[in-house]
């Protein structure tokens, strides 16, 4: 009875095999699975059979109908697989991507000036050794004011100017960043100098009229070394201003300022001419105020765990949503953050030319 038996097993497996083989889909495969060893396919229907038979059939015809189930199922996943290789294969050949081809710049949007100036002002400092660090909106009061040595009663720290983020239970509150200068504290933090950084970002303030938006965008700058002085302060600005208004000739003048963070601080003014909504640097009777800098003061050094006898630097920080009126004409502010197609249509950049020194920023 079990050689019948057996000869009749070969003769299954040898069917379901070839089904196997031959299924030219995932969906035919899966047809053949059901109907050898799904749940009332052939072989499980007779698996179900073993507990009618005698102790000694059942020594045989058992290891012999879990033997064929696995060798089965071993097939199906292995057709399944050379089914799924050639899926892919065929998807592949069929739907190639020339990416070469041109994209039509309807299709892409427009870079918004706020982006285009940051890539620039990216390109521009990368050309005299600055690299780009970044850190996140929500700080804490050491990072934020602490650190850069403002005292504990200064008026930006007054609700008026600081957004303020309720407390989790035992956390001192957190505050929306202010300005980008915490990503210049956490730098010098874990980094060792020679620092030379930019930080470009989004800042907070309180602040809600035809000038001042409640969220905007700075850059701010770091360099800190063992000798580095006013001079270079003065050369790496006048240097940024050339390359970023396109222009040989530009004309500065640092105003002393305060700032709580450098010592001695100052606010650089550049010679300018309007022309249309524009500005022109380097000629003309008027003066405009850039940006503000300083040395950076020895307290904030020493509250990065560094030695202000030994390290000393310069820092500045300007507004990038200015600066992209200035250069690019924009007279109102508060389109910059409307979701207005027809102004990004207007005074947005293509997104694949890409600012560099050689052909031109913009
Ligand atoms: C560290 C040390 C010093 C950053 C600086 C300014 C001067 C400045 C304002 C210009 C217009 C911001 O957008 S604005 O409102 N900023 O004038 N910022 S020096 O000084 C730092 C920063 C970090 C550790």
């Amino acid at each position: 009875m079990t050689d019948t038996a057996t000869a009749d097993l070969e003769a299954l497996e040898a069917r379901f095999a070839s089904d196997i083989a031959g299924a030219s889909d995932l969906a035919a495969l899966d047809a053949v699975r059901v109907a050898a060893v799904g749940k009332k396919g052939e072989v499980s229907l007779l698996m179900k059979t073993l507990g009618k038979m005698t102790p000694e059939e059942r020594q045989v015809m058992g290891p012999a109908l879990n033997g064929l189930r696995n060798r089965l199922n071993e097939a199906i996943e292995a057709r399944k697989a050379a089914l799924e290789d050639e899926a892919l294969n065929a998807a592949l050949a069929s739907e190639t991507v020339d990416v070469t081809r041109p994209v039509a710049p309807t299709r892409i949007g427009k870079l918004h000036p706020v982006n285009q100036v940051m890539e620039e002002l990216a390109v521009i400092f990368a050309d005299m050794g600055f690299k780009v660090a970044e850190g996140p909106d929500v700080e804490d009061d050491f990072h934020n004011f602490t650190a850069l040595n403002f005292p504990p009663d200064h008026p930006a720290r007054d609700t008026h100017d600081t957004f303020f983020m309720e407390a989790a239970d035992g956390e001192t509150p957190k505050v929306l960043r202010t300005h980008t200068s915490p990503v210049q504290i956490r730098t010098m933090v874990s980094e060792e100098p020679p620092i030379r950084i930019i930080a470009p970002g989004r800042v907070y303030r309180c602040d809600w009229d035809q000038t001042h938006t409640p969220m905007f965008h700075q850059v701010e700058g770091l360099v800190i070394d063992k000798n580095t002085h006013m001079g270079h302060l003065k050369g790496c600005l006048e240097q940024f201003v050339g390359a970023f208004f396109e222009t040989d000739t530009v004309e500065a003048r640092f105003r002393p300022h305060h700032f709580p963070f450098t010592e001695p601080s100052a606010e650089m003014d550049v010679r300018y001419e309007r022309v249309g909504d524009a500005v022109k640097v380097g000629s003309g009777d008027k003066w405009m105020e850039i940006l503000g800098c300083g040395m950076v003061h020895p307290n904030v050094i020493k509250s990065c765990g560094l030695d202000p006898e030994e390290y000393q630097g310069f820092a500045f920080g300007m507004g990038v949503d200015r600066l992209a009126m200035l250069k690019y004409g924009m007279s109102d502010l508060r389109p910059f953050f409307e979701p207005d197609t027809r102004w990004s249509g207007h005074y947005g950049f293509s997104p694949l030319l890409q600012a560099n020194l050689a052909t031109g920023l913009s």
